[in-house]
């Protein structure tokens, strides 16, 4: 969105003109009032296009504070010492940044972001940002995430952080523990709520926050309250498409209960975010265009002069006609740079300084370092109705830094500092610190009986307590649980269901479970009927902050499309980033809400872990609970679907997600063991663990539960069907997985009956589970070699299992070979390598060598290379199974 900028002075005739329309729609406002006025401007506009008169199109309005000084909210502090609490804090941030990179050259952290954010945090600090307390659910945060030494650098002056942890900033394994370089709620879990660092994710996960809050409202799960989601970003940052992707989402849903911070510094990490144009106005425009209430605080009180005497409108013309480049340029620059190049272009705005020293024009304030506009700002949001606020506020970076790093191009990544910018530095912020004090950066706390640390915690106090805080406010369900899935053990008697339906009867079956059943959040994005869900929208409705204000065209059927206030689904639209947002905010709202929500997050298993796998990651940071159910899975199962869609991928993706439990589970009671069990972990005993299942799309008849499979079932393997002739000379062992343990099955069949093999089928629920499992023991011996070793469950599982091992897969090869040195035997593996292709399923499974034919070919191998049978043999098996030998191999073609 290209800001308009108007480059031709217009002449006087026709200023006079203009300002006679002006003078006439004053005297509107004063006879009439401001709503009149707006009218009259509709009309006019109105008029203009039905005489065919084009009106200019503009989301912007001029480059001005939103709020008019005449309409600001008064500042109920005291400026002075919030003043000085501010510069106590920018010390100490800059000192533990300064202190972190002598001990430990290039250890990193970030001074320039903080220094431009200092006000609209301190701010906030003091007159808004709520505490969760017993009686008040209180504000959400997310801090912006390189910012974090300031938030720090707080909790030192309120008494929370200790010098010692400041002492240890990024060095968080340092006796006595550290502090983590960003927000992450997994280091820091009585700290950080919310992880935030990685760009763009904390703005959506915001926006569907506040989305969640009034989910939990409308279904009567939590009060109705006044909280606000509060989320403070880099105007850099909002080139994520995260950052704005789902911003129309919270203007739809009327989310005033959010709030956006933008500091606009005009920076990023490089340089400026748009030297060419105005990021500001960028943004207005983009915001107002998607319905948020945009308040802009560009300047700061000592403007407000200015603007007085501009009666004709010309300077702000002309501030808004210069590109933030030319901005940036001029913070570095001296007064008379400042009088020459953003008043001096027309002589009409110079005139308007005239009277200012060049000193004065330097010091100009920028709007979000001025409390006092900031905090009319906060105020005005906070009691906006009927739409989110962003508040844009017009920041330096690196303020405070001086020649050293204010508005410069480096000064991201500043992280030394020399003795004089630090005195310049106190100096600056009217701070008296010793030489030696400034020589050694030492941090610095009055007393908890100054005046500085008692406002602060007065303040604090009447906010209801510190922010941030993290704390688990739920207590664990305690209801039986155990005999919820029960009936999916007795398999489907011969009916042919898929994982997916059998998901979807347990999902009924706990949406009507009289402990559970409210606390469920079913999240779909836009593919419930793919999954078979159509039916829980008649059952449960779909979540609508309006209800239904239709007729559904589909009303007279049984499962029509139903909105409703109440309703618990949430349909997220095609937008998998939206949705995982959504699952955060239910998957945490143990923490954020005391209540034990259960997200069950079902979407196309290739477009997640592969779509929107930072988000995952973030959740895992967040210690979210749920389940993700990776749906259509499996790169042959799903048919037809081709390239794009065929997933053989996202089990190898779950791997490096250190809480999240990966199962692919064949059978409808693996699925019942496996979720049953995980309700009982994260939501009774309180772990911070979430589950990642794929379910497939592949009918065929489930079968009863094996006796005394659970065990094995959590563990990630267990014999599913012994050799029926044990005695055989000819032996192996068999795994499978998802759906391909019924090609696993064939081929034991085969192996029988052609080849004289006896084989044991096992089902690998969760290659991931044996590998950490694997992975742990092996530590632990590392660790203990004067101790009984521990052993694998894999080498338990097959420490009397004879014969050849061979794996077969709808993943990577990679999967089976994870475990296959805690094996006795070499593995062989058959997976999916390569990209999918649309085709049937038996055509796909020929084409990537993972079928009955294959496995059984596999077996005569590996029996072979165990000079257990003749080369003939398998020669001769190849061309009896009707296998082609010269076909491409699919990991490249
Ligand atoms: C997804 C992602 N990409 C890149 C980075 C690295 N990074 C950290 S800060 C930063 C620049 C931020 O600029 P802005 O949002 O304007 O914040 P400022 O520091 O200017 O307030 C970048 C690129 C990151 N943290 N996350
Ligand atoms: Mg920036």
């Amino acid at each position: 969105m290209a800001t308009e900028r108007v480059v031709q002075p217009l002449e006087i005739d026709e200023l006079e003109e203009i300002w006679e329309w002006l003078e006439s729609f004053d005297s509107v406002v004063e006879q009439s009032g401001p709503k009149q006025a707006s009218r009259i401007l509709a009309e006019l506009r109105n008029h203009a296009l039905a005489t065919g008169v084009q009106v200019p199109f503009t989301a912007n309005t001029p480059f001005l504070n939103t709020i008019h000084v005449s309409q600001q909210a008064p500042f109920p502090g005291d400026q002075e010492l919030e003043r000085r609490i501010k510069s106590l804090v920018r010390w100490n941030a800059l000192a533990m940044v300064v202190r972190a990179n002598r001990v430990e050259h290039n250890i990193g952290g970030h001074i320039s972001t903080f220094g431009s954010i200092a006000t609209l945090f301190e701010v906030a600090f003091n007159h808004f940002l709520r505490a969760r307390t017993e009686d008040f659910e209180g504000d959400t945060v997310y801090f912006q995430g390189h910012a974090a030494p300031g938030v720090y650098a707080r909790a030192f002056l309120d008494g929370r952080l200790s010098a010692q942890q400041l002492e240890n900033f990024r060095r968080e394994l340092k006796p006595g523990g550290g502090l983590s370089s960003y927000p992450h709620p997994w280091l820091m879990p009585d700290f950080w709520e919310f992880p935030t660092v990685s760009m763009g994710l904390s703005p959506i996960m915001a926006i569907y926050q506040a989305r969640f809050s009034r989910y939990l409202e409308d279904r009567g799960l939590k009060p109705v309250t006044d909280s606000k989601v509060w989320a403070f970003l880099g105007d850099g940052e909002t080139d994520e498409p995260e950052a704005l992707g789902a911003i129309t989402l919270a203007s739809r849903e009327r989310l005033d209960n959010l709030i956006f911070v933008v500091n606009c510094n005009l920076q990023r990490l490089d340089g400026p975010v748009r030297g060419n144009g105005n990021i500001i106005q960028e943004l207005e425009a983009a915001f107002r265009g998607a319905g948020w209430n945009v308040i802009k605080v560009i300047f700061g009180t000592d403007w407000d002069p200015l603007f007085e005497r501009d009666t004709t409108g010309l300077l702000v013309k002309r501030l808004g006609e210069h590109v933030d480049g030319e901005y940036q340029k001029a913070v570095t620059e001296s007064g008379a740079y400042v009088r020459e190049h953003v008043f001096g272009p027309d002589p009409r705005v110079l005139k308007l300084v005239e009277d200012y020293s060049d000193e004065q024009l330097h010091d100009l304030r920028q709007g979000g370092h001025d409390p006092k506009k900031v905090y009319a700002a906060y105020k005005a949001a906070v009691e906006h109705k009927g739409s989110p606020t962003v508040i844009l506020a017009r920041t330096i970076k690196g303020y405070g830094l001086g020649e050293a790093g204010e508005g410069r191009n480096v000064t991201h990544q500043q992280k030394k500092v020399d003795e004089d910018t630090l005195r310049q530095f106190g100096e600056r912020f009217g701070l008296t610190i010793r030489e030696d004090q400034i020589h050694e950066v030492q941090f610095f706390r009055p007393p908890d009986d100054s005046p500085e640390v008692r406002y602060l915690r007065a303040c604090r106090e009447k906010l209801g307590g510190y922010v941030p805080r993290r704390r688990v406010r739920s207590k664990p369900l305690v209801g039986p649980g155990n005999d919820l899935f029960e009936e999916f053990q007795a398999g489907s008697e011969g009916r042919e269901v898929s994982t997916t339906m059998a998901f979807v009867a347990m999902l009924r079956k706990m949406l009507r479970d009289p402990e559970i059943g409210k606390l469920i959040v079913p999240i779909v994005p836009d593919e419930a009927r793919t999954f078979g869900m159509e039916s829980l929208f008649r059952l449960v409705g779909i979540y609508s902050s309006q209800g239904q204000l239709y007729e559904p065209v589909d009303m007279n059927t049984l499962l029509y499309y139903k909105e409703a206030k109440d309703g618990q689904i949430l349909e997220e639209g095609i937008t998998e980033a939206g949705s995982i947002s959504s699952f955060i905010a239910a998957g945490s709202a143990y923490a954020t809400y005391g209540i034990n929500t259960i997200p069950f997050f079902i979407f196309y298993s290739m477009f997640g872990l592969q779509r929107v796998f930072d988000l995952i990651w973030a959740a895992a940071d967040t210690r979210c609970r749920g389940f993700l159910l990776g749906g259509t899975a499996g790169r042959t199962t799903l048919a037809g679907e081709g390239l794009q869609h065929q997933d053989g991928n996202s089990h190898v993706l779950a791997l490096p997600i250190p809480t999240l439990q990966a199962y692919d589970p064949a059978f409808a009671y693996e699925l019942a063991v496996i979720i049953e069990d995980g309700i009982e972990r994260m939501y009774r005993k309180g772990e911070s663990i979430f589950y990642y299942i794929t379910v497939m799309n592949e009918p065929y008849a489930m079968p009863p539960m094996p006796a005394g499979s659970r065990e094995g079932i959590l563990k990630g393997m267990y014999r599913y069907k012994p050799a029926s002739n044990g005695k055989s000379k000819l032996r192996a062992q068999l795994f499978g997985s998802g759906a391909i343990l019924r090609e696993v099955l064939r081929a034991q069949e085969l192996l029988e009956e052609k080849y004289g093999v006896a084989a044991d089928v096992w089902s690998v629920t969760s290659y991931k589970a044996l590998y950490a499992d694997g992975v742990e023991a092996e530590r632990w011996n590392l660790l203990h070699p004067a101790e009984k070793p521990r052993v694998p469950y894999v080498s338990q599982c097959l420490a009397e299992a004879p014969g050849v091992l061979v794996a077969a897969t709808d993943y990577l090869k990679v999967l089976p070979n994870l475990i296959s040195k805690w094996m006795p035997r070499r593995l062989a593996a058959l997976g999916t390598d390569g990209f999918g292709r649309s085709e049937s399923r038996a055509s796909l499974r020929d084409f990537f060598e993972v079928d009955a034919r294959y496995i059984t070919l596999a077996v005569l191998r590996e029996l072979l290379r165990d000079g257990k049978i003749q080369a003939a043999v398998v020669q001769q098996a190849i061309q009896d199974l009707g296998i082609n030998a010269g076909k491409a191999d699919p990991l490249t073609t």
